[in-house]
């Protein structure tokens, strides 16, 4: 089979290295923290952008044809499995996620649909083998056809919210029969325009019982993985639901569901909702739900989804500081949820894109590492926080401490001392110097 895109297989050739097509901090085998960085980074491909983007935006058509020189809807889905393949083999990237309707045609009904998806997911899988590549997570689209305008899970109407279980569930069954390590709910409808046509409790209610079956189901069919939510607070809707992992981890604990799901964290939709990517990391961390990151950036200036790929070095540190803290994946990994911007519409630039997104990774994983070897930050936040180890704190700490002992105990001060710098720009510069160390 010849093949689609002319560009050989990348390479790692150092930080030195000109060549555009080649890793420049990206060395799989090499070991950061204890593991490969292979190992440690777990990079997906994301389908959607991949191999159905073709650099559309609100305001344009596409700029890029993805269909790889087919005109039938299923000859061009086999294509874009040849394809996805392809790109992971060159690229060097172990897993793919998956939206049900980037694999295969939608057609005229849902039972054409799953037909052409029985039809696909047979070639999926014979390919899943010949390259070794593993599938990070699926999932259902439940966002863009206009059957969800008003919702999928949280729809007003019964017979979409019965179609959207019937995707989920078909969703389900290709994640578990190709081996998926996941499965995300992203609630792209999943939210509201105006409290004056909408009962917002029967909707919340309504998708934590879509969760629950799916749960059920899953776990019947022998689905071994982890489930996420996938948090966002705007975008499409006005409200969306899953708003940020704070949100969401009041929602899984109101329907018990807590022990069920995990996060997949996405950056540009922290920034969105007016966090850090590191918050809503810290976030999932401290509350037992860090499972799974989408990483890319958005541009605060352009202020939408933009799912540029991630180049920040300093996001990427603060985020591997993060995943380092939590002990590393389990079955989550780092899913390019990233799209070339739309002016970059050459074969070339997937693969750029992608050898950009890792390497700031790659440099994200090693910089993380050093601080925690380095362990100036860690000491500081330590003595920072020293009272609580003993006397007073350790009472307060360990529930001893009464409103009565703490106001005794503030009465026998003469004065609390205030000049304790909490040292922002000092430790700011301690990541510098440990980031640029060498230059
Ligand atoms: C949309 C988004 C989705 C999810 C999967 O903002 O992030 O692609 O990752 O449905
Ligand atoms: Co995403």
């Amino acid at each position: 089979m010849s093949e689609i895109f002319n560009v050989g297989k990348i390479k790692y050739e150092g930080p030195k290295s000109k060549n555009p097509l080649s890793f420049k901090h990206y060395d799989a085998d090499m070991v950061i923290g204890g593991k490969t960085m292979r190992e440690q980074l777990r990079f997906a491909m994301s389908y959607w952008h991949t191999i159905c983007g073709e650099g559309t935006d609100m305001f344009g058509i596409g700029t890029i044809d993805k269909s790889f020189g087919e005109k039938d809807a299923m000859k061009i889905a086999e294509k874009k499995v040849q394809a996805a393949f392809e790109i992971m083999d060159k690229l060097g990237i172990d897993y793919f996620c998956f939206h049900d309707k980037d694999i295969a045609p939608e057609g005229d009904s849902l039972s054409e649909f799953h037909a052409n998806l029985d039809k696909i997911v047979p070639i999926i899988k014979e390919n899943m083998k010949k390259y070794n590549k593993k599938l990070l997570w699926g999932t259902a689209n439940l966002f863009n056809n206009p059957r969800y305008v008003h919702g999928a899970g949280t729809s007003p109407y019964a017979d979409v919210y019965a179609y959207a279980a019937a995707q989920v569930k078909k969703a389900l069954d290709i994640t578990i029969e190709l081996g998926g390590e996941g499965y995300v709910f992203w609630g792209g409808r999943e939210g509201y325009e105006t409290l004056l046509n909408t009962d917002m409790g029967l909707e919340l209610d309504n998708m934590a019982r879509l969760l629950k079956m799916s749960v059920k189901y899953a776990r019947e069919h022998g689905f071994k993985g982890d489930f996420y939510i996938e948090p966002k607070p705007k975008e499409p809707t006005k409200h969306q639901y899953d708003f940020d992992t704070a949100t969401v981890v009041a929602f899984l604990r109101k329907y018990g569901l807590e022990k069920d799901f995990k996060m997949n964290i996405e950056a540009n939709h922290a920034t969105l909702a007016g966090h850090t990517f590191e918050h809503e990391l810290c976030t999932a961390r401290i509350n037992g739900v860090f499972g799974s990151i989408d990483a890319n950036q958005g541009d605060y200036l352009l202020g939408w989804d933009t799912d540029q790929f991630p180049t920040d070095v300093y996001n990427a540190t603060y985020c591997m500081l993060e995943v380092l803290r939590a002990g590393g994946f389990t079955n989550g990994g780092l899913n390019f949820d990233s799209k070339p911007r739309r002016g970059s519409m050459t074969d070339e630039d997937i693969f750029l894109s992608y050898i950009s997104g890792m390497d700031a990774f790659a440099l994200g994983l090693k910089i993380a590492n050093k601080i925690i070897e380095d362990g100036r930050i860690d000491e500081f936040v330590a003595q920072r926080y020293s009272s609580y180890n003993s006397g007073i704190g350790a009472d307060i700490v360990n529930g001893k401490a009464t409103l009565e002992s703490l106001s005794e105990y503030a009465l026998s001060l003469n004065k609390v001392e205030l000049k304790k710098s909490g040292r922002q720009e000092y430790l700011e510069s301690v990541i510098n110097s440990i980031m640029f160390e060498g230059i």
